[in-house]
């Protein structure tokens, strides 16, 4: 490979955010996290990656990278505010998203969806939210922080968005027996989810403005080892991207985030294939359009 490659996602060299349809938002913050750490390492590890994909997709038969993908400077941890980075967060987003840009964020820990989904909901006030995880992440709150990434999607159904969690198989009784009052948030269970029962589902959802937000931990430990708390019992590569292929094409899909990798190394097989995801996702939205 040519010294000359940029550190950009893709290696593709740097454009203009007027040119790029796609932003790749480098967010490797990691503030709340419960047990193992190194999510801050995430975007860095998935971007040194994806420097080594192919940029032609044979599934597709397409290269996703001409329609232009823009790689931004991360935003930089702010030490013990949390409050203090979700605005930051917050502020960067707004800029994209009111110039009709595809924002793609990658994490760092999961917290960091919620002020994406806001600025979103702004512009899309009947966002939906489709999650893939292995956590329900609906605790009220957690550790005594509300903002912790395992309170995320409780935030989240706070905004009133209905959201649609795939891969779940894992959560406390308390949210257990929330799940009866919180109207807005439909979980299909992993052992729901297996082979073309995950990819029937996507077609059968409601239409309407979606965001996506996908923990890698939704993967199974043996497809995904590198994240802080590893599940078994996960979803394969075939049924997630089977599944992300068949919504987006039946379903306008308007940001998505890529959240809690926490790699061994930079090279690792779980970079890959996180930089391998967002670039299916990206030739999914391309193909559509
Ligand atoms: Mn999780």
């Amino acid at each position: 490979m040519s010294e000359a490659l940029p550190y950009t996602f893709g290696g593709i060299k740097a454009i203009s955010l007027n040119r790029s349809k796609f932003v790749i938002l480098p967010v490797p913050y990691e503030g709340t996290v419960s047990f193992r750490p190194g999510t801050r390492f995430g975007p860095e590890s998935i971007i040194l990656s994806s420097r080594y994909m192919e940029l032609y997709d044979e599934e597709t038969n397409s290269e996703p990278w001409l329609v232009g993908i823009i790689t931004l400077p991360e935003i930089v941890q702010e030490i013990d505010s949390a409050p203090k980075m979700m605005k930051k967060i917050a502020k960067t987003a707004e800029k994209i998203i009111e110039k009709d840009k595809f924002l793609i964020t990658l994490g760092g820990e999961h917290s960091i969806s919620f002020p994406v989904v806001k600025e979103y909901q702004k512009k899309y006030p009947n966002l939906k939210v489709i999650h893939f995880d292995a956590h329900a992440d609906l605790r009220m709150e957690y550790e005594g922080s509300k903002s912790s990434h395992a309170s995320v999607i409780r935030r989240i159904s706070e905004l009133g968005c209905e959201i649609f969690s795939f891969g779940i198989r894992s959560l406390s009784k308390e949210e257990a027996d929330d799940l009866a009052k919180l109207k807005n948030v439909h979980i299909n269970f992993a052992y729901n989810c297996r082979n073309q029962d995950l990819i029937d589902k996507a077609a059968n959802l409601p239409q309407g403005n979606y965001y996506i937000t996908i923990d890698i931990d939704c993967f199974d430990p043996s497809v995904v080892p590198d994240t802080g708390t590893p599940e078994p019992g996960g979803l394969t590569w075939y049924e997630v991207t089977g599944f992300l292929r068949k919504f987006i094409e039946s379903h306008n899909v308007v940001g998505a985030d890529l959240v809690e990798l926490a790699p061994s190394n930079h090279y690792c097989a779980s970079s890959f294939l996180a930089a391998k995801l967002v670039y299916k996702i990206i030739a999914y939205l391309t193909k559509k359009s």
